[in-house]
């Protein structure tokens, strides 16, 4: 990372979600000023993560854009405050991720104290990501979605759902590479949501070791997903949290490193579980972002 931490992914690790957005689909609307922001980014340290990953731009399906400046007044008091607030008490600096698809808004937050780009559109919606990425020497997150956020569930399509995410991911990384952001730094994500009917979805979470395979480290983010309201028909996101646990240890057992959800302490717990049962049977992997 910039500050030259490194991340081991030799065991689970969770990324709490921070949305300071008056519209996204699960926690949207929830921080009406810094210090309810700081004290939800404190719980999650609290609990158990590992990182938390900030955005100031919804992308739910047919959500609205945000332009540079407001996601950049969205994120960077946000990112300030609680590094602040945790240097104040003497506490480590948590490792924060950027989400955005801007690289005027990721120049921000790195700015700001974050450590980690979290691109959804993998480096093509603003050329300028790679470039970022490379010059900061910062990690950088790339997820699949066909379409885009306006448009993407109208009746997305795919021969082979599997194969072709796998195949764009890595495409994505090896233009990242030749821009000049080191391999070690990047991190690939099947996009659970974006662009995919339940059927695609499935599919995606029972491969998710044919993306470990690539060799680059692996994220997910499934946390509170539409999908998992069809299964169990919950219609409100906030109780779809066991579901999401039973996601989580599900890819755990798969070799997935990187885990993106809204409640930290059941998916620690889920994500520790299912690390215990896997190291019991065979050595892990020990790469770092
Ligand atoms: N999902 C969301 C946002 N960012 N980033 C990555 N890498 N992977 C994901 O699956 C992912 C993501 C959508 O979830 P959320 O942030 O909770 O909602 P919204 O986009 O409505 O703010």
């Amino acid at each position: 990372m910039p500050d030259g931490r490194v991340l081991p992914l030799d065991r689970p690790r969770i990324m709490g979600v921070l949305n300071l957005t008056p519209d996204s689909f699960s926690d949207g609307g929830r921080y009406p000023d810094l210090d309810a922001a700081v004290q939800a980014a404190d719980a999650m340290l609290r609990a158990g993560a590992d990182l938390l990953d900030i955005g100031g731009e919804s992308t739910r399906p047919g959500a609205q854009r945000i332009d540079v400046p407001e996601q950049i007044d969205r994120t960077v008091p946000v990112i300030e405050a609680i590094l602040r607030h945790r240097r104040s008490r003497d506490q480590p600096a948590p490792i924060i991720s950027i989400d955005t698809t801007r690289a005027e808004v990721a120049r921000a937050a790195l700015d700001a104290g974050a450590s980690i780009i979290n691109d959804v559109s993998a480096g093509r919606e603003d050329m300028a990501m790679f470039a970022l990425a490379a010059a900061r020497h910062c990690p950088l997150i790339l997820m699949h979605m066909q379409g885009e956020p306006a448009t993407m569930q109208d009746r997305p399509h795919y021969e082979d759902v599997v194969e072709e995410v796998r195949q764009f991911l890595v495409q994505r990384a090896e233009a990242a590479e030749a821009t000049g952001v080191a391999r070690e730094q990047i991190v690939i994500d099947p996009g659970i949501g974006f662009g995919k009917t339940l059927e695609h979805n499935l599919a995606l979470l029972d491969h998710l070791d044919r993306f470990v395979m690539t060799g680059y480290p692996v994220l997910l983010g499934a946390s509170r997903k539409r999908l998992l309201g069809t299964i169990t028909g919950l219609d409100d996101p906030a109780q779809r949290d066991t579901a999401t646990a039973a996601v989580t240890a599900l890819a755990v057992r798969q070799g997935v490193p990187l885990i993106r959800v809204h409640n930290v302490p059941a998916n620690r717990q889920a994500a520790d579980v299912a690390y215990a049962i896997s190291a019991a049977e065979a050595p892990r992997r020990t790469d770092n972002v």
